[in-house]
């Protein structure tokens, strides 16, 4: 033991720290893991929006003329699907991993090579996924809900189509999930430092809780009812064939048993984010933190009776579409509770406006936005009206992009200084936002508008009235890609070339800044006792966010 004192394990020397090899490789650290999580899903999220700009490309003019209809189809699908389970989800899963153990005061997750494992699923599953578009009948084409009877046709008439490619895809990645629940869950409850009580957890870590704990209820829903559906494509059972007395219905019920709450995997996370980041750059205590901590939980379980609200128009009962027209509207208390502490805590603070605040306070205030349409959606005869036209798919992107993507972007510039030692480019991150900012609301605003003039979602063709709008949409649509341009470059001449981070560069409490940027491989050099609640930002004599920058 002359060399492996607790001491030395700590403040690792040079060579301990992971070299970029090691983030090729199979890793057990649940720092090089989270790295690998997030630039894997990065990679995903650029192939999404290649797709995204192709299907916008599509709909500048009223015919279909750029891409066939199955295509067209098969775009869409793969759109979605990439976006959902193989860039918000996962991604929210590497920033967890990276963070959680730092945040909570441990060494590690509890399940390194579960952890390991977790990830590992991730990119063959994605590739196998994008692969089917080489297929002879193409992706799936059935959308990412995969509502069976359109599922269920067989394009090529092979036993490997793009359903079922999709099917193993999806199953494959929601392994990947309930193996990151596990682990989660365990590591929260069993491996806070001393003194890290419940009530002294980052909002943060409560999110990633209430989240996994979703993920793990939840998803064997989703896959039992992907089995079937696979039996039914490919060995002719009859479980969702209402030609065989079965019943296409107890399909959505058990997609949307987990697909809404999935809702709230992704967009937990970005509340956490945005309770994290609010208070640091106000230098003010998160308002009120005990009612956001619970009412992280009361999002998670309202979460999981509110599915029906999906399924409005599929012959649902009355008295069944005014219960869960009521329970949806219930999540506007605790998502209620958290915008406004978040506004209480800007409020009251001296607010220094950086890349990464700039875009949490943009997430929240489409967040908002998103909200207030997402309750229009839940009154039964305005979901009527509108379902399955765009004002649909604008309330969706609100909330999936414009909320919890550029919360994911603020993370990004918030954390990149520990995880890589090094400084951005405070500039080319204000560029990058305002660029994203306008190219989102020139995106999804105008999506409203045409799904309250009646035009449908997933149509390669429209009538021509539409046009003018459509052509915002695409332009805007535009602007967002080329928005993640300064921001690629920015992250590699950062990483290349930045200045060097100090430990703490925000000033920001939390046990993820007490040690080292980046920290050292087991984390700590001792493990912090605590004994403060977090977001003790009161020291207004302290140097202010800013003062980093200017150096
Ligand atoms: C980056 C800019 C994005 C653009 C320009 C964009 C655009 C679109 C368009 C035009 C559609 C087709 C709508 C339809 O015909 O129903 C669509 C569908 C969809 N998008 Fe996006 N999107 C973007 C980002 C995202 C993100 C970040 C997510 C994250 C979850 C996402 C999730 C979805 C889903 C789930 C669908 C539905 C697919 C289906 O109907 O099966 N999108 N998007
Ligand atoms: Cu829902």
């Amino acid at each position: 033991m002359t060399n492996n004192s607790i001491e030395d394990m700590g403040r690792a020397s040079e060579s301990e720290k992971p070299n970029w090899r090691d983030y090729l490789g199979f890793s057990k650290d649940h720092k090089v893991i989270g790295v690998q999580y997030m630039v894997t899903t990065f990679i995903f999220f650029l192939f999404g929006g290649l797709l995204a700009m192709i299907i916008r490309g599509e709909l500048v003019t009223p015919e279909s003329n750029l891409v066939d209809r199955s295509l067209y189809n098969g775009l869409f699908t793969l759109h979605g699907t990439v976006m959902i389970f193989l860039w918000i989800i996962p991604f929210m899963a590497g920033l967890a991993n990276y963070l959680v153990p730092l945040m909570i005061g441990a060494r590690d997750m509890a399940f390194p090579l579960l952890n390991a494992i977790a990830f590992w699923i991730i990119p063959p599953a994605g590739i196998l996924l994008l692969s089917s578009f080489l297929l002879p009948g193409g992706p799936a084409q059935a959308g990412w809900w995969s509502y069976p009877p359109i599922s269920l046709q067989n394009l090529s008439d092979k036993l490997v189509n793009g359903q079922f490619i999709w099917i193993l895809s999806v199953i494959l990645l929601g392994i990947s999930s309930i193996l990151g629940g596990i682990n989660f869950i365990t590591t929260i409850v069993w491996m806070r430092a001393p003194g890290m009580t419940f009530f002294r957890m980052p909002i943060f870590v409560w999110t990633v809780l209430s989240a996994q704990m979703l993920q793990l209820f939840c998803l064997p829903s989703l896959t039992g009812a992907l089995i079937l559906l696979f039996f039914d494509l490919s060995f002719g059972t009859n479980f969702f064939k209402s030609s065989q007395n079965g019943d296409p219905i107890i399909y959505q019920h058990l997609f949307w048993f987990y697909s809404h709450p999935a809702v709230y995997v992704m967009a937990l996370p970005a509340f956490g984010i945005f309770s994290e980041i609010l208070p640091a750059f106000s230098r003010n205590p998160l308002f009120g933190y005990r009612s956001v901590a619970i009412a992280s939980f009361g999002i998670a379980i309202v979460s999981t009776f509110v599915w029906v609200h999906h399924m409005f128009t599929s012959a649902t009962p009355d008295w069944m579409r005014i219960l869960f027209m009521a329970s949806s509207m219930l999540v506007a208390i605790p998502t209620g509770v958290k915008v406004f502490a978040w506004t209480a805590t800007v409020w009251n603070g001296r607010l220094h406006l950086l890349t990464p605040v700039l875009f949490a306070l943009g997430g929240v205030v489409m967040f908002i936005f998103g909200g207030v349409t997402g309750v229009m959606l839940s009154s039964v005869p305005f979901d009527i009206h509108v379902n399955n036209t765009y004002f649909v798919v604008g309330h969706f992107h609100y909330v999936v992009h414009n909320t919890i993507t550029m919360a994911i972007f603020a993370a990004i510039y918030f954390w990149f200084p520990k995880i890589t030692g090094k400084m951005y480019a405070e500039g080319w991150g204000k560029v990058h936002f305002l660029l994203t900012f306008i190219g989102a609301n020139l995106t999804f605003f105008p999506m409203h508008a045409l799904g309250l003039q009646g035009m449908l979602r997933r149509v390669s063709s429209y009538d021509p009235r539409y046009q003018g709008w459509n052509v915002i949409v695409s332009v805007g649509a535009f602007l967002l890609g080329m928005a993640t341009l300064p921001f690629i470059a920015n992250m590699i001449s950062s990483l290349l070339q930045g200045s060097k981070a100090s430990d703490n560069p925000w000033h920001a409490t939390g046990l993820e800044w007490k040690t080292s940027s980046p920290p050292p491989k087991e984390n700590f050099e001792e493990i912090p006792v605590v004994n403060e609640p977090p977001y003790h930002y009161n020291d207004r004599s302290e140097p202010t966010p800013e003062a980093v920058i200017q150096e």
